[in-house]
């Protein structure tokens, strides 16, 4: 059995590394005293560092989806201890973990999680308790009197055993079909219990742990569409005849054919006036560079411009372990490097990069500048050039992101060297030779594009090491 701790409020848990700053920060400071302050006034003069500290400042959390095989790993829980002030299990709370046979429970891999999320002050959201997918086969094989109480006791027996240690739970995932429909998926719960099992799932979780906040969860729900107003309708229908909801997750799963919709914040917003909660539940974006950096930053920013947008969690730490590692979406490397879009997330949050940090790449534009021209121009194409110039300290690297538009294709780069993402239109360039820069000092690197002389690149901050 876990051990059980007094609950904290959902942001109000941060890492050790972040929490004295992102106390001073959050609406718990009237509960330091007076000589706390005095003693400490030197930490509020300073941008928060990490991810969970600069969240905790604007009253939210910062969660990671954390698999407990890799808690092991060194590199993985040090990321996670100074990043996150959140965790969601990333599969060991799923029926099919928990509960592999009927009414035998199995919490040793998400306790392991929990303990260690509170070990280290963390949050913990609970993911998920009625969900079509990582359902055991006995399930599907019950008629409906039979599957309506395994249902209601699989919500029992698992927030019981968790009741005060979690801060929001996914009560229903991904009740709803695709497309324009609007309509329930089939699934057991669905095809046997109609409409009706999201309430009854919804009133047991209620009954059983009052205190944890209760969200409906979904993807492709992201901005206004057919079935995000399916959602809305039921939320709005829940919250009119009294049926306990108080947050719905938006997954926020994203790639280039699916990408971060223009009306996302309003999105979020239409929901939140209903009176509920909402929370970024599984971020991930596909893509790298500058272009991946924008997207995190719009994302958050979104967070940040609705009131009751009370966190985001991404949806893995380093890139290797995503469930869909080869779009490289997430905030850190294979190597748990930073990433642009760390930086980009971080200063969005209104942190900042600790420029003391060795294991620190540094803020896009820290140590230097990239400059854009269009040196030649003709009827299909042009050669654009880069112009790098360091910052007052010498530089020994470089990077830069430039963005093409389709059907732009760069031909050929020289003073430069390039690598391409999955797309093919964003290309980071490094040195080839010309590396090492003294304060102030400019290289540049050219290159020819065909396929259209207009629009011009998108250029992105320069990186220097
Ligand atoms: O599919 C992405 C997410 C969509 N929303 C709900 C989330 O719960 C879901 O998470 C993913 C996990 O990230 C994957 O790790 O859910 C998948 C299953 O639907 C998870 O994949 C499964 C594999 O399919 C299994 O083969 C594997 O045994 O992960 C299991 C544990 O590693």
């Amino acid at each position: 059995m876990i051990r059980k701790r007094t609950r904290t409020r959902a942001g109000g848990g941060t890492p050790a590394h972040g929490r004295l700053r992102a106390v001073l920060g959050a609406t718990t400071t009237a509960l330091l005293t007076v000589t706390a302050l005095a003693a400490l006034p030197q930490t509020t003069a300073h941008a928060a560092g990490t991810l969970g500290a600069a969240a905790a400042e604007k009253g939210r959390y910062f969660g990671a989806a954390v698999a407990a095989n890799h808690l092991g790993e060194a590199q993985y829980a040090a990321t996670l201890n100074r990043e996150f002030s959140s965790v969601t299990p990333e599969n060991e709370m799923k029926w099919d973990a928990v509960e592999p046979n009927r009414g035998s429970f199995s919490f040793s891999r998400a306790d392991q999680i929990v303990n260690h999320a509170r070990s280290q002050g963390m949050d913990v959201r609970g993911h998920t308790l009625v969900w079509h997918s990582q359902l055991p086969g006995w399930v599907s094989g019950l008629g409906a009197s039979d599957l309506r109480s395994a249902m209601n006791n699989h919500i029992t027996q698992v927030m019981t055993h968790y009741k005060g240690e979690i801060h929001s739970w996914d009560v229903v995932n991904e009740a709803f079909q695709d497309g324009g429909s609007g309509a329930r998926r089939s699934s057991p719960f669905q095809d046997k219990l109609g409409n009706g099992f999201i309430e009854e799932a919804f009133r047991t979780a209620r009954a059983t742990d009052p205190a944890a906040k209760l969200c409906y969860n979904d993807y492709n729900t992201d901005g206004v569409n057919a079935k995000s107003n399916a959602v809305y309708d039921m939320v709005k229908d829940f919250k009119s005849r009294g049926v306990p909801i108080d947050c719905v997750g938006f997954q926020s799963h994203f790639n280039p054919n699916s990408p971060v919709p223009s009306d996302y914040r309003a999105n979020l917003q239409r929901f939140a006036d209903l009176g509920v909660d909402v929370q970024i539940t599984e971020l991930d974006i596909e893509g790298s560079g500058q272009a991946q950096a924008t997207n995190y930053g719009n994302v958050v920013r979104a967070c940040l411009a609705v009131t009751r947008c009370t966190g985001i969690t991404v949806w893995g730490i380093p890139d290797k372990y995503s469930w869909r590692s080869s779009g490289t979406p997430l905030l850190f490397d294979d190597n748990y490097n930073k990433k642009p879009a760390y930086d980009a997330a971080l200063s969005a949050l209104g942190g900042t990069t600790d420029p003391d940090d060795p294991d620190d790449p540094g803020t896009p534009g820290a140590g230097c500048t990239a400059t854009y021209t269009t040196a030649e121009q003709w009827g299909s194409g042009y050669n654009g050039k880069v112009t790098i110039t360091a910052g007052s300290s010498p530089i020994t690297g470089w990077s830069v992101d430039v963005t093409m538009t389709s059907p732009q294709k760069v031909l050929s780069v020289w003073n430069g060297s390039p690598t391409w993402d999955n797309s093919g239109n964003v290309m980071t360039v490094r040195p080839s030779w010309n590396g090492s820069l003294a304060a102030g000092a400019s290289t540049s690197f050219g290159f020819t594009v065909s396929g259209g002389a207009s629009p011009p690149p998108q250029v992105g901050a320069c990186t220097a090491s």
